[in-house]
């Protein structure tokens, strides 16, 4: 069976200076950078959060966020350190407007794409460790995938002080193995 690694949302702007900035969320670079490398993983994916203009989660539709991560915008790509020649697929999720979408299996062909490549085991790494690492692993273990996340390579929003590891312990009680 094969290993994937899923880097979610390493986006421009969730790292410091974008839109919603997560502290040293450009920091998780350079474990990133080695995993996929050296990892041994047969598949690596990246997600982008990939919002039309007038989605939900922003604050003037009564969201709880800034604006962030519309498509097609600078803030929505890639972060440059993510070397992209390591990346095989791209996916992007919360496209509609009305669902929320920190999943990276919600609205997706993520499932799809894992299982055409034989996979049973995803490493979990990206952006924020409370908010879409913590709904992309639930949903894996869901979909019956075995699960580490690497907790040198998430960096937490920490909305109220202490969420990033609470996430963290939820993920263990769901059987995720934190490294
Ligand atoms: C995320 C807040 C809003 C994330 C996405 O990628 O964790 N957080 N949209
Ligand atoms: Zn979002």
């Amino acid at each position: 069976m094969a290993r994937a690694l899923v880097i979610v949302d390493f986006q421009n702007d969730f790292t410091p200076g974008g839109a919603l900035g997560v502290p040293d969320g450009d920091r998780i670079a350079e474990r990133i950078d080695s995993l996929a490398r050296t990892g041994g993983f047969d598949v690596v994916v990246a997600t982008r959060d990939w919002h039309p203009p007038d989605h939900g989660s922003f604050e003037q539709q009564g969201g709880p966020w800034p604006p962030h991560c519309v498509q097609g915008t600078p803030g929505a790509e890639l972060h440059e350190a993510l070397d992209r020649a390591l990346v095989d697929a791209v996916i992007d999720k919360g496209q509609d407007p009305a669902a929320e979408g920190y999943s990276g299996f919600e609205g997706t062909q993520l499932d799809r794409l894992l299982r055409d490549r034989g996979v049973d085991h995803v490493t979990i790494v990206g952006l924020a460790t409370d908010y879409c690492v913590k709904n992309t692993a639930l949903d894996a273990l869901r979909h019956g995938f075995g699960i580490t996340v690497d907790s040198t390579a998430v960096r937490p929003v920490d909305v109220q002080p202490g969420d990033g590891e609470r996430a963290l312990e939820e993920l263990r009680t769901a059987g995720a193995s934190i490294a």
